[in-house]
């Protein structure tokens, strides 16, 4: 049977989340033309253009379909025993520098084949979608050696594949120095450097390169040969800073234009001058925040202050966020981080899709981008970040197809 081409969503509520409007940059008695995948037509139902297909909505509101920016979803294992010892009294620190916490699940992702990385992060992935998740960043991070960070990242390009999501896939070999090169993270860097990277180039493997610049991890210095290395190949940066000290890891992504920084807790002003200047969007994960019962908050308010795009993102992982909802963040980055909840669903669609790189192509509502929606069952936008534990979604547009389930 031929593909419908045109479709037509009528009766809608739609929160476009373009800049300048009403507040989430709604639109009442709505509709919204969709032909080949993309947003053809925008606006008032009675003077919707013909479609092949109409859909009418009932009133239901309409966003752009959620971006899950940050996540460590593919890793072997997971971290229920650090999780015990925690609530023991050991800091998250503590259990990283005696050989747990990111180390524990190499050993364990190592471990994995990269059908079982898949099966094991299908479900969690399948959590992020049922809530109306459309596109998805996922980052290695838990090989630290070539074969197994490529592995990592094969297995994010699968999920894209198994399911109807788009994948962007970030390589974040310098996440922490492996125990083979314990004691000479410089040597670790020059692998990174010399041979994971350009591996990982070649192969179209990622999309962009991370990094975690922390006293657990790795200095500014290092990372700096990290970032040198990833714009010699052109390949966008980001970087987890500022997250349990201020490094100035933020003020070193700036300089290499990162596509975000991330956590930031403990960013100061310079650093805020700094992404301000570079255009790069602050990440914040409130997931991290609440399970590390982290006290110093992000500087949400210099954020506004300085023009600077706020995103929200699970940091899906086995240790510090073992989170899949991304709703739950609206709400925790409400509750924790004062966000009004317009700016919470900006953090996962028009901003995150900033961070990714996607601006112009997904995050709004809007002529000419493609036809990523999702469809909720909600009286105001603001209930996706005021619930806790609730899932309205109704339905799923990827690239103008209805997702089945
Ligand atoms: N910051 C995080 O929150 C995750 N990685 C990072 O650099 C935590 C990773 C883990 O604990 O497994
Ligand atoms: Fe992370």
């Amino acid at each position: 049977m031929a593909e419908t081409k045109t479709l037509a969503l009528t009766n809608a509520r739609i929160a476009t989340m373009r800049r300048g409007g009403a507040p989430y940059g709604a639109i009442e008695n709505a509709a919204i033309l969709i032909e080949d995948g993309r947003i053809a037509w925008v606006g008032p139902t009675g003077e919707a253009p013909g479609a092949e297909e109409t859909a009418d909505l009932g009133g239901r509101w309409v966003t752009p379909g959620l971006i899950d920016c940050h996540t460590h979803i593919v890793h072997g294992g997971n971290r229920a025993r650090e999780f015990e010892l925690r609530l023991e009294g050991a800091s998250y620190e503590e259990i990283a520098r005696a050989g747990g916490g990111i180390l524990s699940t190499v050993t364990a992702t190592r471990a994995a084949s990269v059908d079982e990385l898949v099966a094991s992060a299908l479900p969690r992935l399948d959590h992020l979608l049922a809530e109306g998740v459309t596109t998805i960043e996922i980052k290695s991070g838990y090989g630290l050696d070539l074969e197994t960070e490529v592995k990592m990242l094969q297995a994010a390009r699968r999920l894209g594949a198994e399911r109807d999501v788009e994948v962007q896939a970030s390589l974040l070999a310098a996440h922490a120095v492996p125990p083979e090169f314990k004691g000479d993270p410089d040597g670790y860097v020059r692998l990174v450097t010399d041979q994971i990277i350009p591996a990982v180039r070649k192969a179209g493997l990622a999309d962009a390169v991370d990094g975690f610049c922390e006293g657990i991890a790795f200095s500014p210095d290092q990372i700096r040969r990290v970032f040198e290395k990833a714009s010699g190949v052109d390949l966008p940066v980001k970087l987890h800073a500022e997250q349990l000290s201020d490094l100035k890891g933020a003020v070193l992504a700036a300089q290499f234009n990162a596509l975000s920084a991330d956590h930031l807790e403990y960013l100061q002003e310079d650093g805020v001058r700094a992404m301000a200047a570079a255009g790069t969007v602050a990440v914040l994960l409130p997931g991290a925040f609440y399970t590390l019962r982290e006290k110093q908050l992000p500087p949400v308010d210099l954020f506004r202050r300085h023009g600077i795009p706020i995103a929200i993102a699970t940091d899906c992982n086995p240790g510090s966020s073992p989170v899949t909802s991304l709703l739950l963040m609206l709400n925790m980055a409400a509750t924790l981080f004062r966000l009004t909840p317009e700016e919470a669903l900006a953090g996962v669609t028009r901003n995150a899709a900033r961070a990714l790189g996607l601006a112009d192509e997904i995050g709004t509502v809007q002529c000419g981008r493609r036809a990523d929606l999702a469809i909720f069952d909600i009286e105001t936008p603001a209930e996706l970040a005021y619930r806790c534990g609730f899932n309205p979604l109704f339905a799923v547009l990827r690239e103008g197809r209805w997702r089945k389930w």
